[in-house]
């Protein structure tokens, strides 16, 4: 099926390279004709992002850097995007982060700086890029901000650990910001995509046999890849959706039904 989303702009936060989940939802983007505006944290990413930007259809992107620890970067980045493009659609939220010791082993080894740099990156940043969106009014005729997050949010997964009690608060957060942006017409909805072999998730748990597990159990039996989480974002971000806010739509190939 296809979508045009061509005179609408869109922020995809969190590409780090081909395997990322934002460039699959970027790819989505591009397909639909919608113009890019791609943020990355670390400036080593940037060239990175800039040789796959060039691959899309659309040349009209921008590419800025914003390290969402960083109220500073979040405004000037957000300042920039007003400045440059005046208004926008929507926000593909792909960013988490935790220290790859406290993703191993038990839940009691989490230390307090571990416990809050994880929810800093991977849940307040989402909060933080809501306000800014709301104090610039940069979506001043609606929209649509979707973010990423984990079946460990929701249950407990051996390994996941912080992540998951993070991604409980980035899911309770999608709710209340759902709620407040409602009065704008922006809704807020969280995709919980499959395990998809990407940067973040290399040298962390047993991922081949999480992999394996899923394609035993699932009602689909199989995996899932970034285009497929990036065709139900560009769902998320179209008016086919208009309805929907506050919600979490597992990609999953339905694996979170069985018990
Ligand atoms: P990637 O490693 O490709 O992407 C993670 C991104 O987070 C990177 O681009 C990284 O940027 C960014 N990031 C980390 N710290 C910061 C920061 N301080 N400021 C801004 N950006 C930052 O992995 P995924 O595509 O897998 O991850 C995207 C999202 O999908 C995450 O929220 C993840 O939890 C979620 N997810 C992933 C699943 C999977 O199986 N892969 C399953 C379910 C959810 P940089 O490299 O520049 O630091
Ligand atoms: C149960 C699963 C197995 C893996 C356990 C934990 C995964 C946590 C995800 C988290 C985002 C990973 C990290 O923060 C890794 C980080 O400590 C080291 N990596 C990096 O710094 C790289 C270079 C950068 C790009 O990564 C980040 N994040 O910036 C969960 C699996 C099955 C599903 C996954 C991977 C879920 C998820 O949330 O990503």
């Amino acid at each position: 099926m296809h979508l045009s989303l061509e005179d609408k702009t869109f922020v995809v936060m969190g590409v780090a390279n081909k395997r990322s989940i934002a460039w699959g939802i970027a790819q989505a983007l591009d397909a639909a004709g919608a113009r890019i505006i791609f943020t990355y944290a670390l400036e080593r990413n940037e060239k990175s992002v800039l040789e796959l930007a060039e691959t899309l259809n659309r040349k009209d992107y921008l590419i800025l850097q914003c390290d969402v620890e960083s109220d500073e970067q979040i405004q000037t980045c957000f300042q920039t995007i007003k400045n440059e493009v005046g208004t926008i659609d929507g926000i593909a939220h792909c960013i988490a982060f935790a220290r790859k010791e406290e993703l191993r082993g038990d839940y009691t080894n989490v230390t307090r700086e571990g416990f809050l740099l994880a929810h800093n990156i991977s849940s307040y940043s989402l909060s933080a890029v809501a306000k800014a969106v709301k104090d610039l009014e940069l979506m001043p005729n609606g929209g649509s901000i979707v973010t990423l997050t984990y079946l460990g949010g929701e249950r407990v997964m051996e390994n996941y650990n912080i992540m998951g009690v993070a991604k409980a608060s980035l899911e309770a957060s999608v709710r209340y910001l759902a709620y407040d942006l409602g009065k704008l017409n922006i809704r807020v909805n969280s995709i919980s995509a499959g395990p998809i072999r990407t940067l973040s998730a290399k040298g962390v748990g047993d991922f081949n046999s999480i992999l394996k597990v899923m394609e035993e159990r699932a009602p689909l039996h199989r995996g899932v890849d970034t285009r497929e989480v990036g065709d139900t974002a560009l769902f998320l971000f179209s008016d086919l959706s208009r309805a929907i806010t506050g919600e979490n739509i597992h990609v999953d190939a339905g694996y979170h039904i069985m018990g």
